[in-house]
């Protein structure tokens, strides 16, 4: 399937480009059908003009390279954060290595003060990070519910702003695969993360300016995306599938790593708290649109998707009969 460039033109929110592009600064009406014909189609886009300082972005981006760069005896001391080739607890591995914490004010200070000798300044700049990642994700899921036509236009990002919402963070560290063969020319490509949805509601992604990251078509073509560090890439998790009956796709993902460059990419996955029942509003479910999943709690999609593979797909168990 070769992907059709959008038809609406950028008054209306949008750009021609590859995969759906939202122009943040655009009319309300205009950008909630954009993000809803998107994440119908494709669980994915990408938003620009949203907003996030340059400062905020650059000096997350510079901290991350700064501990990557680190010795990895140093990096080591960040463990159970810091993650090297081992993703999950069951055997997956890619060629990635990363940060991986809770969102919360605790953690960030927590693991600012495990890898940094300023610890202060760390804490300031993934704390104003994730605050306007947050922010942004919750404004998206506002601008949906509306376009949903969900009377509780909070019911979505209400989830993201609770207090105990498990949302997390993750830097992830792609080195170049340095090609051993004679023929040095040839490229080299590893999978640095496999192919996965994301379990939460929303993620919001941004990378720096190296390729990697394919997104899947349902009907198993792989698109790549061009890397845009201006941007920030938006995908549909499981969470909000269910929450909409299915209307969105949480969308397939993997990262492949470059054979010259390093790729770091910086993810916020938008959680409810542990003990929210993950059900979709009553608008969503119609007669000819019968609910498809039965309510359970993220804490219970957790258990499961930490009990499977990376690739496994959990909301099959979760399904109505
Ligand atoms: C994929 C999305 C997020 O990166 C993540 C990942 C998590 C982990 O790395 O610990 C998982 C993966 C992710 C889904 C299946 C399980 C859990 C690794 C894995 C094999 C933090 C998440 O929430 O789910």
């Amino acid at each position: 399937m070769v992907l059709a460039a959008p038809k609406a033109m950028k008054s209306e929110g949008i750009i021609p480009s590859e995969v759906p592009v939202v122009d943040f600064s655009g009319e309300r009406a205009e950008v909630a059908k954009v993000i809803v014909k998107a994440c119908e189609e494709y669980g994915f886009f990408k938003v620009i003009n949203h907003g996030i300082s340059n400062e905020v972005i650059a000096k997350t981006e510079e901290a991350g390279f700064g501990f990557f760069g680190k010795p990895m005896l140093e990096k080591k001391m960040a463990a159970p954060a810091y993650g090297c080739k081992n993703i999950g607890v069951n055997g997956d591995m890619g060629e990635v290595e990363y940060l991986l914490l809770s969102a919360t004010t605790d953690s960030i200070a927590h693991i600012s003060k495990t890898i940094s000798t300023d610890p202060l300044n760390l804490r300031k700049r993934l704390s104003a990070y994730t605050e306007a990642v947050k922010e942004l994700a919750c404004e998206i899921l506002e601008v949906m519910a509306e376009e949903l036509g969900v009377p509780d236009t909070r019911v979505f990002s209400r989830l993201i702003r609770d207090g105990e919402s498990d949302s997390v963070l993750r830097l992830n560290h792609y080195p170049p695969i340095i090609n051993r063969d004679k023929d040095k020319s040839s490229q080299i490509t590893k999978v640095g993360f496999g192919e996965h949805s994301d379990p939460q509601i929303l993620t919001i992604l941004r990378s720096n300016d190296v390729g990697g990251l394919q997104i899947s078509l349902p009907d198993g073509v792989w698109i790549p995306v061009t890397p845009d560090p201006s941007a920030f890439y938006v995908n549909v998790g499981d969470v909000l599938q269910v929450m909409t009956n299915g209307r969105f796709v949480s969308v397939r993902h993997r990262a492949m790593t470059n054979s010259h460059k390093c790729r770091m990419s910086v993810a916020y996955f938008g959680a409810p708290p542990l003990h929210q029942t993950i059900v979709a509003p009553s608008v969503m479910v119609t007669p000819q649109s019968p609910s498809l999943f039965r309510p359970f709690t993220w804490a219970e999609y957790k258990k499961a998707t930490y009990s499977l593979r990376l690739g496994d797909t959990r909301l099959q168990l979760f399904r109505n009969c």
